[in-house]
């Protein structure tokens, strides 16, 4: 059985986990699925419904720090996206992991005003930029920018941060009028420029291209 990547080609977690999947030249299909699904058979694999989950020979698994992490040790013998060294290792998945829960989840919640025609309250905003601040200074001390997020070698890191630093710059940019990245000085232009010449990256980005049309088309 090829490995299914379950989810949509708009969200960053899924893309996330295909552009590593795309790197490594492992082959999988991909299976739309949409957020909030109350099918069992995707509940079964994804309890919360999110996206993406994979679906391989021996099951299930969603969250995709822990897909990363499975792809890497099922397929040693593919471009690895993380060190031999097991500590060196380690700093990579504590970086993509920051990125994460530090960044991206926090500037989630600005989301609903910046992508999607809502409105996010001045508590949430004035909460949010309290904390993105002091998180992208604390991200800042991890990341090394050397080209690449974690060191000199594109990584499982990259992966995560290709996909979500552009969405704070932009939500940011968007609902609190600055885009605390650049203000706090992170280049991520440069930095997504770099990354997005690779070919992996090229088909991510023209595929979420055309699902983002699709589904602006859709909703008129
Ligand atoms: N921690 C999860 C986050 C995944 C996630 O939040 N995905 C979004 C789409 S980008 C989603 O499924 N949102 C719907 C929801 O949270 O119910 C992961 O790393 O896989």
């Amino acid at each position: 059985m090829t490995i299914q990547l379950c989810g949509f080609a708009v969200s960053n977690y899924y893309n996330k986990v295909k552009l590593a999947l795309l790197e490594k030249g492992i082959p999988f299909e991909e299976v739309v699925v949409m957020t909030g699904s109350k099918d069992e058979a995707v509940l079964a694999c994804s309890p919360l419904a999110k996206v993406p989950y994979i679906r391989t020979p021996q099951g299930a698994l969603c969250e995709s720090e822990v897909i990363m992490g499975w792809i890497e040790a099922a397929h040693p013998g593919t471009p690895p996206l993380l060190p031999a060294d097991p500590f060196a290792a380690a700093k990579v998945r504590e970086l993509s992991q920051f990125i994460d829960l530090h960044l991206e989840l926090v500037a989630r919640e600005l989301y609903a005003q910046a992508f999607f025609g809502g409105t996010v309250s001045e508590e949430v905003k004035a909460s949010v930029r309290k904390r993105l601040v002091k998180n992208i200074a604390a991200f800042q001390r991890l990341a090394k920018f050397a080209p690449y997020v974690a060191g000199d070698t594109f990584t499982q890191a990259d992966c995560a941060a290709w996909v979500s630093l552009p969405l704070v710059a932009m939500a940011t940019k968007s609902v609190l009028g600055e885009d605390l990245l650049a203000t706090a000085g992170v280049d991520w232009k440069a930095y997504a420029a770099l990354v997005g010449q690779r070919l992996a990256a090229q088909k991510v980005a023209a595929d979420r291209k055309t699902a983002q049309e699709a589904m602006f088309a859709k909703k008129g």
